[in-house]
């Protein structure tokens, strides 16, 4: 199958590439495509160089699927286009999430609802996916009724640059045009995103938005406080749940051991918990601490762990691109 991969030099886009190879996705041709200063230059795919091309050119060899990962405004123009040539894109930036025409899909949730008539299908924000793969089965099993949620968000999310700014800080470099309004190095930034009027931010509506439809029900209620750290792994959430029924802890711990893509890190005494530092590289989510929150009735506690650029981007793209192919969906 040909696919091309549009933002093949960000750091998304190497991610994808790279989880293309690892799950030896069948890609009879990869055509790589970023801005315009990139064309011309080469990426590595399997073991070769690969030229990256115009997106002209790559609507012009037909690939039958387009991973885009090239910001918002690039995906806003150029999607429709590709969609219009018959290509199905697999969008990876917010442009189209909320879009009532648009699905939004984890495949462990929701691919099922996937036609050939989904042209333009959207990948949701990262810290949104890890989150949705563990409160779903317990959502079937108990009814999620309410989630608080704390984020502590890698710098990866933000793209290269704020990789650049935070190995500059630490190198005591604190010259370099900065991404984010503060250092980022030593500090914590409760800013992610940009603030809208409610006084939230757009990560953290995301976070509310996009759970209620990707697991179809506009009941769930979510708060969000989405916070970046000093950190290059993965996201981590602190998650407060509170079910319409009541549980067994052990009854929880055996359902999410039992879901797909969950891998639970629960041995506290060990000092065994999921990090950033082990959730680096991997396309799990990987869930720790899960407790009762002994405040409140039929509510837990527990920590998520999930590599950003992974699960929370390249490999459910690619997820939802292995879904489409193998259903003869494109
Ligand atoms: P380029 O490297 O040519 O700028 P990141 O989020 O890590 O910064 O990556 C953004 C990705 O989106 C890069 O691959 C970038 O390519 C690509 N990109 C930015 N603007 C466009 C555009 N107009 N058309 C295609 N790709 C784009
Ligand atoms: C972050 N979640 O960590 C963001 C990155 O809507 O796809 C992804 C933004 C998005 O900064």
């Amino acid at each position: 199958m040909k696919i091309a991969v549009v933002g093949a030099t960000g750091l998304v886009g190497g991610e994808i590439l790279k989880v293309l190879e690892e799950r030896n996705f069948p890609v009879t041709e990869l055509i790589p495509v970023a801005s315009e200063r990139s064309v011309g230059k080469q990426i590595t795919f399997k073991g070769k160089q690969v030229t990256i091309v115009s997106f002209e050119d790559a609507i012009a060899a037909k690939p039958a699927i387009a991973i885009f990962s090239a910001g918002g405004g690039t995906s806003l123009k150029l999607a429709p286009q590709f969609a219009e040539a018959g290509i199905t894109v697999v969008d990876n930036s917010s442009a189209w999430r909320m879009d009532p025409t648009k699905k939004l899909v984890v495949p462990e949730i929701n691919a099922h609802t996937l036609t050939p008539e989904d042209k333009i299908i959207a990948n949701p924000n990262c810290s949104t996916i890890q989150m949705v793969v563990v409160l779903n089965p317990l959502h079937k099993r108990y009814g999620v009724k309410r989630v608080v949620v704390s984020t502590y968000q890698s710098v990866t999310g933000t793209g290269k640059a704020a990789v650049d700014q935070l190995y500059a800080e630490r190198s005591g470099d604190y010259s370099n045009p900065k991404v984010y309004p503060h250092p980022i190095d030593l500090n914590v930034l409760p800013h992610i995103d940009v603030f809208l009027d409610n006084g939230y931010t757009k990560e953290e509506m995301k976070m509310v938005n996009e759970t209620k439809k990707i697991m179809g029900d506009d009941t769930i209620q979510v708060t969000a406080t989405t916070v970046r750290i000093p950190t290059i792994g993965g996201h981590s959430e602190a998650v407060n749940i509170e079910f319409e029924n009541d549980f067994e802890v052990s009854d929880v711990v055996k359902i999410l051991e039992e879901s797909e893509g969950v891998i639970i890190q629960d041995d506290p005494k060990n000092a065994i918990y999921p990090m950033p530092l082990t959730a680096h590289g991997k396309d799990e989510v990987f869930v720790g601490r899960i407790r009762r929150d002994e405040s409140q009735e039929n509510t837990l506690n527990l920590w998520i762990v999930a590599d950003n650029l992974r699960k929370g981007a390249a490999t459910n793209a690619v997820q939802i691109a292995e879904y489409l192919a193998e259903n003869n969906l494109v």
